[in-house]
């Protein structure tokens, strides 16, 4: 088995970089695409794990260095899973994640049905020679009114099941720990862990 000493973490998602650098082991080296001037692949599959499959492919192909890839996003009960895998073509759409925070609020109350959501993350690792591995994880809860500044993209609009505050009232700590990305690269390291 080859250990793996470098990664690239296929993201361009500065608030998703931070927390997967931080899962994974300190001795790591960390690359990003930004780091080899490697642009995003379109998203043009039809699910989380579809989507983190073709990036995590794409970023490795053009680095040549084993790949680590994201694709996450927010699901919302009452708007039959949307934004889903377009959670950030949607903040595109409507100018920005408040924007796009608020037309979910607005659209979530006009439905006077539950507020349940859950968000989504697909995790893969690719290697050079071809070898991938996929998981996903997901928390569930509730899409609520606007609520702290911290985290990133929709992190101030909801409450994980269990907790009386939102994401972006978490701190970092508290959220890395407990959120879709933890559960996914928690069962991923399962199956990892030996490479390192
Ligand atoms: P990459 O494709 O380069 O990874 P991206 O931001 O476009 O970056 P996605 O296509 O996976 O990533 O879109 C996921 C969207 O869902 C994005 O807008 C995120 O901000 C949002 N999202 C995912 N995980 C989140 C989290 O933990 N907290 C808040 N928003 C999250």
């Amino acid at each position: 088995m080859k250990k793996i000493n470098k990664l690239l973490i296929g993201t361009h998602n500065k608030g998703k970089f931070r927390e997967i650098s931080d899962l994974l082991p300190k001795k790591l080296k960390k690359i990003s695409p930004q780091d080899l001037k490697i642009e995003s692949p379109e998203e043009t599959g039809k699910s989380f794990e579809e989507n983190s499959e073709l990036k995590a492919n794409f970023f490795c192909k053009r680095s040549n260095i084993v790949t680590l890839s994201d694709d996450s996003g927010l699901e919302v009960d009452c708007l039959d899973g949307n934004p889903g895998i377009y959670s950030s073509r949607w903040a595109e759409k409507f100018g920005g994640f408040e924007n796009a925070m608020q037309e979910i609020i607005k659209m979530v109350k006009n439905k006077n049905k539950n507020s349940k959501a859950q968000f989504i993350c697909s995790l893969t690792i690719q290697w050079p020679e071809g070898e991938k591995i996929t998981e996903t994880g997901v928390i569930k809860g509730n899409i609520t009114e606007k609520k702290g500044n911290n985290g990133f993209g929709y992190d101030p609009i909801f409450i994980p099941d269990g907790y009386h505050k939102t994401f972006g009232e978490m701190n970092y700590k508290e959220k890395l720990l407990i959120d879709h990305r933890f559960i996914a690269y928690k069962k991923l390291e399962k199956k990892i862990k030996n490479y390192f």
